[in-house]
């Protein structure tokens, strides 16, 4: 899409869990009112599951952006001075929608979604004052987008291109935008306790030591392991070097070959750390495309399939979401939610009433629903299980909510 205007720059759907179905376009918004478009966005936006794409400049973001929403965002090759993200929300493909859809021919499909948010480039060193740092805290998970391909005309903040340099200056920078929270939040708790000791202030000053000497270290608080309590402790900071992190390397033509050895670039162990290559603009060209003429151009540069499936493969695995499915009058659902979400709290993603007046889940693995056909059926054959709130949502369930308000 073309910007015109910092206010008319991007359009987008905004459809959370899959009940929230309303769609919102800013250039339906007279200007007067552009605040409160931004907070609606604002709202919607906290709510969803976003992955958000960031790094240096001009190191191919719009250009995976546009690859995974199939928006058509103009990359440029200087800098444009445009700071507003992109968002974009996508449906996350499925087969095991497309399986329940044939047993129930009647009725819509209707994927799980995620948001993409491509941010403007952040200059080196800058992270911690730039006011994308908001935008950064509020993803559920980042992927930092690497310079690997050779181009003259398109600057880079150091002479050579090295995407190992890269990844280990932006994760430097990551640490150092937590430590200086962690640091600053210390100073005034401190005071506070010498005012007042209280055991919440105790307990949060415990953890935020134990955080700050990691940090000191230049290691990613990721790599630390949390109590449920400590979590919710520190859940407001939002820790940027705490969020799960894709590496994602924008290869040159020439390296087409590395995107499936992409270790080979950046090998790496780390909790919640990932690494995968791509090549942007071949394979934007090969997403033009269609059928046969697609099929070849793939087989030319000796690629097994776009970059982008593997992306969200990679990014689900990541934010350690799973997928259940609901089969409605009309529609069949899939969700996204985090691992070990019970019951009750999933039943509030589709409705606040069905939260509120939660009876029993009834429970069938996608496989045993498969198996006997129809939702009935597995009822009539014993497959169909009972299900309190607190039940752990398992990946593939297929669930009806009982509840009564
Ligand atoms: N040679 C080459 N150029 C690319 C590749 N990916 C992006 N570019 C170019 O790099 C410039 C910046 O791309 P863009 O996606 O806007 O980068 P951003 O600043 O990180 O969002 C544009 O001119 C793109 O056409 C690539 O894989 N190879
Ligand atoms: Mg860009």
């Amino acid at each position: 899409m073309r910007g015109t205007g910092a206010v008319t720059d991007y359009t987008f759907m905004i459809n959370c869990h899959g009940n929230r179905d309303a769609s919102l376009s800013i250039s339906k918004f007279p200007r007067q009112y552009s605040f409160l478009f931004y907070f609606l966005v604002l709202i919607y936006y906290t709510e969803c599951m976003n992955f958000t794409l960031f790094g240096y400049p001009k190191t191919g973001k719009t250009t995976l952006f546009n690859l995974l929403t199939g928006a058509r965002i103009e990359t440029q090759a200087y800098d444009t001075g445009k700071k507003e993200p992109n968002l974009r929300t996508c449906p996350v493909p499925d087969w095991r929608l497309d399986k329940l859809g044939s047993i129930y021919p009647e009725k819509e499909l209707k994927p799980a979604t995620m948001d993409y948010v491509d941010l403007a480039g952040l200059s080196y060193g800058e992270i911690k004052t730039t006011a994308y740092l908001n935008y950064l805290r509020r993803a559920d998970g980042l992927a930092h987008v690497v310079r690997g391909f050779i181009n003259e005309q398109i600057p880079h903040f150091r002479k050579e291109i090295s995407p190992t340099k890269d990844i280990q200056s932006m994760e430097e920078e990551l640490v150092l935008a937590d430590f200086i929270s962690v640091e600053s939040r210390l100073e005034k708790l401190e005071k506070e306790l010498k005012r007042e000791k209280t055991l919440d202030g105790e307990k949060e000053k415990n953890i935020l030591e134990q955080i700050h000497s990691h940090l000191d270290k230049g290691e990613a608080i990721r790599e630390l392991q949390f109590t449920p309590d400590e979590e919710k402790r520190i859940r407001h900071f939002a820790f940027l070097s705490k969020k799960p992190i894709l590496h994602i390397i924008n290869v040159d033509e020439k390296d087409i070959p590395l995107i499936d050895t992409p270790e080979k670039i950046y090998s790496t162990q780390k909790k919640q750390t990932a690494v995968m290559a791509f090549c942007g603009e071949i394979e934007l060209e090969i997403l033009e495309l269609e059928g046969k003429e697609k099929e070849d151009f793939l087989a030319e540069f000796g690629l097994r399939e776009l970059s982008m499936n593997k992306f969200i493969r990679t990014t689900y695995g990541l934010l350690e979401t799973i997928t259940f499915f609901t089969i409605g009058k009309q529609e069949i659902k899939a969700w996204t939610i985090k691992k070990n979400t019970p019951a009750i709290t999933a039943a509030g993603y589709i409705h606040s009433d069905i939260e509120r007046g939660f009876i029993r889940a009834e429970v069938v693995l996608f496989e045993e629903l498969m198996k006997h056909g129809s939702f009935q059926a597995a009822k009539e054959k014993a497959a169909v299980r009972l299900e309190g709130k607190d039940y752990i949502i398992q990946d593939g369930d297929v669930i009806y909510f009982r509840f009564s308000i």
